[in-house]
């Protein structure tokens, strides 16, 4: 019998120092928006960019939709896996704003004026998206309604929740967390938590 294999696998699905949750914990700084209609709601795509672009929310969900499957890892601690997502992959994004040339992040803008900053290869990662359905359902206020990024293999943190813009930046630019501390990368396995790691 053979078991080396299969169990140093399964361990090296879950990055290091982290713990699998069932439950989905809710995590932000700030205050839940709870909309009543989403008339006003839009997302910018701005920045170093040939033309900004204003999506309504009627445009947002006329983009097809893609379905992934994806574990998520927050820097607190813990990891929950198997999470199914539907939304938008940011590949649609590309396609609906040209970028200038020089473009190297991305800065993530929610409600609140919070923000993330992320490298522009990671946004457009094929694994990354910007979900409106968790598991089945439309995500909660709570959970990020009525879109949310969805980073996986970068710490939760960097999957805004109420995102309202997509900037386009040259320079890297440190969002919320960052600013306190967090790290400008944010990747699980070289537990890149907070800037001095
Ligand atoms: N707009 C916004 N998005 C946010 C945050 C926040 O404070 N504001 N917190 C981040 C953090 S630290 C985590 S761990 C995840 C938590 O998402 P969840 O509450 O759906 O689990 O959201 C991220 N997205
Ligand atoms: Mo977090």
């Amino acid at each position: 019998m053979y078991f080396g294999k299969e169990e140093s696998k399964k361990d090296e699905r879950v990055p290091p120092n982290q713990v699998v949750t069932k439950k989905w914990p809710v995590l932000h700084y700030g205050n839940v928006p709870y909309y009543q209609d989403l008339g006003e709601w839009d997302l910018r795509l701005f920045g170093h960019v040939e033309e900004e672009i204003r999506l309504t929310y009627e445009e947002v969900m006329e983009i097809p939709i893609v379905r992934l499957q994806n574990d998520i890892h927050c820097v607190t601690g813990w990891s929950r896996l198997d999470n199914q997502w539907e939304g938008i992959s940011t590949k649609e994004i590309f396609k609906k704003v040209k970028l200038l040339p020089e473009v190297n992040y991305v800065l993530i803008h929610a409600e609140e004026d919070w923000t993330t900053n992320l490298p522009i290869e990671d946004f457009f990662k094929e694994s990354s998206l910007l979900a409106h359905t968790h598991d089945g359902k439309p995500l909660t206020p709570e959970h990020g309604f009525p879109l949310r990024a969805v980073i996986p293999h970068l710490y939760f943190w960097k999957s805004a929740k109420w995102i309202r813009g997509i900037e386009f930046i040259v320079e890297n630019k440190p969002g919320f967390w960052e600013k306190n501390g967090y790290h400008m990368h944010g990747r699980p396995w070289k537990e890149e938590r907070f800037s001095w790691d």
